[in-house]
């Protein structure tokens, strides 16, 4: 899928650079800098149980060099990281679920908890 090691890096970055903005569309209705649109709130995360699907793929051997911030424990730590993925993606999954319901309050909750498993792997997985 990919010609050369540089291109997976730049995939695996644009799918968390769109991640990251549809992510950042709730997040701002959650912390109250934009006003609560249940629908478009919806959209948005329907959109990221699509979207965290994508950046897997772009962590292929050979990908820890070059102009990523990605930690060698990515790939030392295979399973592990895998399954922060995963949680990430039942997180979202959540996340949708709450969206459909309409309500802010669970929302919000959802919200937090998704973002936790963001950070975690930003935190484990990724350098300064
Ligand atoms: C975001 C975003 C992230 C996460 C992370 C959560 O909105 O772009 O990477 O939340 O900051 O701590």
């Amino acid at each position: 899928q990919f010609q050369k090691p540089e291109d997976a890096i730049k995939y695996r970055k644009a799918a968390f650079t769109v991640m990251a903005n549809h992510f950042g569309r709730i997040g701002a209705m959650v912390n109250n800098k934009a006003p609560f649109d249940a629908k478009a709130a919806a959209e948005n995360a329907e959109l990221l149980t699509h979207l965290s699907v994508l950046p897997a793929a772009g962590f292929i051997a050979g990908t820890d060099k070059g102009e990523t911030r990605a930690k060698p424990e990515i790939w030392t730590e295979a399973d592990k990281f895998k399954g922060g993925m995963n949680k990430m993606g039942e997180e979202l999954n959540k996340l949708n679920a709450a969206a459909k319901t309409g309500d802010l309050a669970q929302l919000k909750t959802a919200f937090g908890a998704a973002a936790q498993t963001c950070k975690a792997c930003h935190d484990n997985y990724r350098k300064e």
